[in-house]
C-alpha cells in the first residue's frame, strides 16, 4: 500500500473513519445523480408505505440491479486497496444501497450497521459512503463520535445523552467516507430545500453473510455481462469450501 492508503487505513483503526477527497470522477457523479434520482421517482409509488422513504430519509436497495452505473461506482482501486487491507483479500460488497437525507425531515438517531454490539479490535464490515452532493450540517450530513467502535453499543441506550460528542463530516461532492460499522453515526436533519444524497457501500469480511445475495439479484442476462472484477465485488465466489468426493479435491471458490 501506498502511503496515502496506509494513512486511511490507521485512521479507520483508530478514529474508526477516512475520507477520500476526489474520489469519484465527475462523469460518473453526474450518472449516478441521474440514476438515484430516477429510481427514487420510480419508487415512490411503494416507497411509502414500504417504509423506504419515510420522515427522514429516502431509501432505494440493491442498486446494482437498477442502474448499471452502480455495477462500477465502486470499482475504484484507491477504495480497494484500503478495504482489502483491512477486511482481508477476499473482502466483498454486502450491500449497495441508495440514501438521501429528506429536505426538512427529522435526524437519524445515533447507531452502528451492525447486530454484533461490539467487536473489539476487530474490523468486520466498512461502510463506504459515497456523497453525491456537497455534504454540510445544513444539508444533514452523516455526523459521527470518533473512537466509538471500541465501545460496546446497545439499542436500550440514550444515544441523545453522546449527542454532544458527535462530529459533523462536511465534505465536497466526489468524496467517500469510509467508516467502521461498529463506530457510532447518524444521517442529521436536512435543513434545506434539496435532497442530500449517498449512496453507501457496505464491504464485508469475505465469511459475513450479505445483506444481499447478488448472485440472486441479477438477471441472468446481466450476469452473462459482468467482468470478473464486478463478480468478485458483488460476491459471487462467496461460499465455504468443499470436498469433491469424485475427484478427492479440496474446493476452495475463493483461490
Ligand atoms: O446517509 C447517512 O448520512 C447515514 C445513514 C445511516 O447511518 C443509515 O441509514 O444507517
Amino acid at each position: 500500500m501506498n502511503k496515502t492508503a496506509e494513512l486511511h487505513a490507521r485512521n479507520i483503526h483508530t478514529q474508526g473513519y477516512t475520507l477520500f477527497n476526489n474520489a469519484i470522477a465527475p462523469g460518473v457523479l453526474k450518472s449516478a445523480r441521474e440514476a438515484f434520482d430516477r429510481i427514487i421517482e420510480d419508487e415512490s409509488h411503494i416507497g411509502p408505505a414500504r417504509g423506504w422513504h419515510n420522515k427522514s430519509y429516502k431509501i432505494s436497495y440493491a442498486l446494482p440491479i437498477k442502474d448499471n452505473i452502480f455495477r462500477s461506482l465502486c470499482l475504484n482501486e484507491k477504495l480497494l486497496q484500503v478495504m482489502r487491507n483491512l477486511l482481508g483479500k477476499h473482502c466483498y460488497l454486502g450491500a449497495l444501497n441508495g440514501m438521501t437525507m429528506t429536505p426538512n425531515g427529522e435526524t437519524q438517531a445515533l447507531h452502528i450497521d451492525q447486530n454484533e454490539a461490539i467487536s473489539p479490535g476487530n474490523i468486520l464490515r466498512i461502510n463506504a459512503l459515497h456523497m453525491l452532493d456537497d455534504w454540510k450540517k445544513e444539508n444533514g450530513c452523516t455526523r459521527i463520535i470518533p473512537g466509538s467502535q471500541h465501545q460496546a453499543w446497545s439499542h436500550n441506550m440514550d444515544m441523545a445523552a453522546y449527542e454532544d460528542k458527535s462530529t459533523y463530516i462536511e465534505a465536497p461532492a466526489g468524496s467517500i467516507l469510509a467508516f467502521n460499522a461498529a463506530l457510532w453515526h447518524a444521517g442529521s436533519s436536512n435543513h434545506t430545500t434539496l435532497p442530500r444524497r449517498a449512496i453507501h457501500a457496505l464491504f464485508m469480511q469475505p465469511w459475513i453473510q450479505p445483506q444481499w445475495d447478488f448472485k440472486k439479484c441479477f438477471s441472468p442476462e446481466t450476469i452473462a455481462s459482468l467482468s470478473e472484477k464486478e463478480k468478485q465485488l458483488f460476491g459471487f465466489y462467496q461460499q465455504p469450501g468443499w470436498f469433491n468426493h469424485e475427484t478427492n479435491e479440496l474446493v476452495d471458490p475463493l483461490i
